[in-house]
C-alpha cells in the first residue's frame, strides 16, 4: 500500500538545491522498533565508550592509531569507514526500514517514476574518537556509476541516509551545497578522487553550507551530483547510526553498489524474502506479477526456493495472461 508522508515542497526543495531533509519521515516508534537488529550489529554509545571487551567494538580499535588514520585535516580515512555494515541483517526489522513504503514514496517522487530499485543498503555508525570524521567536499559520482548523471530526472539515482539516532551540531551532521552552486564545476573535480579544489573556493561553499541537523527517523536526500561532506563527531561520549540507502531507476545499469542476488546464500535472505510485500521485492529486483519471466516453471521454482512466500500474486497474474492468451 502506497505511504506518501512527504509534501510537494520536499521534492521542490529536492529538484532546486538537489537535496532536501524530510524531518520526522518515520516515527521514533518505528525506528527504536529496529534498536535490538541495530545493537547486535553494533555496541550502542554506552557500551562502546565504556571500554568494556566487546566483539562488536573491536573493528572501531584495530587500525585506530595507524599514520593513515592520522592528523587533523579534513580528508577521506580508513576508519571513517570501518562501521559501514551491508545489508541484508538478521533482524528482518532492520532490514525492512530499508524498504518502507513511505521511503519509496520519497523515491518515486524524487526519480519520477513507480519503476525503482533498491540499489545498495548499509547501515553506518560513527563513534566520538575512533578518528577524525571531518571529509572534504565530495560527490558520490564515481562510486555508484560509471557514467555521469543527467540533470533531468530521467534515468535517476538518489542517495538517502536515514537518521536511526538523533543528529545535532556535535553529531558530526552531514554539510551539504546547493546544486546551484556548483552546477558549472567539473564532477570530475569534486568526486572523492578528484583533484584538490581551490581553498577560496572551499571557503565559499563551506559558508553556504546547510549541516543536516535533525531527529532519529528523519530522511537526507541527496542526488550523486550534490556536494557535502561527513563532519567531525565532538560530542563526548556519544555514536551516530544511519542507514545509507542508494535507489535507481529500474533499466540504469550503469548505477550500481551491493548486487543482491550475492545475498542469496545468507541465512538472512529467505526469512527477508518472506517478510516483504510484492512491492518491495519488486524493489529488490523480483519481476512484478505479471511479467514476461513468471511462467509455470520460474512459479514452480520459486515455490520451491522459498516455500513460506505467498506467490498467489504472481499466480493470479499468470492465470489472467493465460486466458487473455498472452502468457
Ligand atoms: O557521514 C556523513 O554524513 C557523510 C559521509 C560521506 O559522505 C562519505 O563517507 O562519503
Amino acid at each position: 500500500m502506497p505511504d506518501c508522508r512527504h509534501r510537494t515542497e520536499h521534492i521542490e526543495h529536492f529538484d532546486e538545491h538537489g537535496w532536501v531533509l524530510i524531518e520526522e519521515l518515520l516515527t521514533p516508534t518505528e525506528i527504536e522498533a529496529a534498536y535490538p537488529g541495530l545493537f547486535s550489529v553494533y555496541p550502542t554509545a554506552e557500551a562502546f565508550h565504556s571500554g568494556d571487551a566487546d566483539f562488536r567494538s573491536s573493528g572501531f580499535k584495530a587500525i585506530s592509531d595507524s599514520p593513515a588514520n592520522a592528523g587533523e585535516d579534513p580528508r577521506f580515512r580508513p576508519m571513517q569507514f570501518a562501521g559501514l555494515r551491508e545489508f541484508p541483517f538478521s533482524d528482518q526489522t532492520l532490514n525492512l526500514l530499508a524498504l518502507h513504503p513511505a521511503i519509496i514514496a520519497v523515491v518515486e517522487s524524487v526519480l519520477n517514476t513507480h519503476d525503482v530499485r533498491l540499489y545498495q543498503a548499509e547501515t553506518f555508525a560513527k563513534y566520538t574518537g575512533v578518528t577524525e570524521y571531518d571529509q572534504p567536499f565530495h560527490v558520490d559520482y564515481t562510486n555508484h556509476t560509471m557514467l555521469p548523471p543527467r540533470h533531468d530526472r530521467k534515468y535517476g539515482q538518489v542517495t538517502l541516509f536515514l537518521f536511526l539516532t538523533d543528529v545535532s551540531a556535535e553529531h558530526g551532521p552531514t554539510k551539504v551545497v546547493s546544486r546551484q552552486l556548483t552546477d558549472d564545476f567539473p564532477l570530475s573535480k569534486l568526486n572523492s578522487m578528484g583533484e584538490k579544489v581551490d581553498s577560496d573556493q572551499v571557503a565559499v561553499w563551506e559558508k553556504a553550507a546547510t549541516s543536516a541537523i535533525a531527529p532519529r527517523g528523519s530522511l537526507f536526500v541527496y542526488a550523486p551530483n550534490v556536494l557535502h561532506r561527513g563532519t567531525n563527531m565532538s560530542i563526548p561520549g556519544g555514536a551516530r547510526f544511519f542507514f545509507n540507502l542508494g535507489y535507481k531507476s529500474a533499466g540504469a545499469d550503469w548505477v550500481g553498489a551491493n548486487p543482491w542476488p550475492r545475498k542469496g546464500f545468507y541465512e538472512q535472505w529467505e526469512p527477508l524474502v518472506n517478510r516483504c510485500s510484492v512491492r518491495q521485492l519488486e524493489v529488490l529486483g523480483f519481476p512484478a506479477p505479471g511479467h514476461d519471466y513468471w511462467d509455470e516453471t520460474t512459479l514452480h521454482g520459486a515455490a520451491e526456493r522459498y516455500p513460506e512466500l505467498d506467490l498467489r500474486p504472481w499466480c493470479e497474474a499468470l492465470e489472467k495472461r493465460s486466458r487473455m492468451g498472452t502468457a
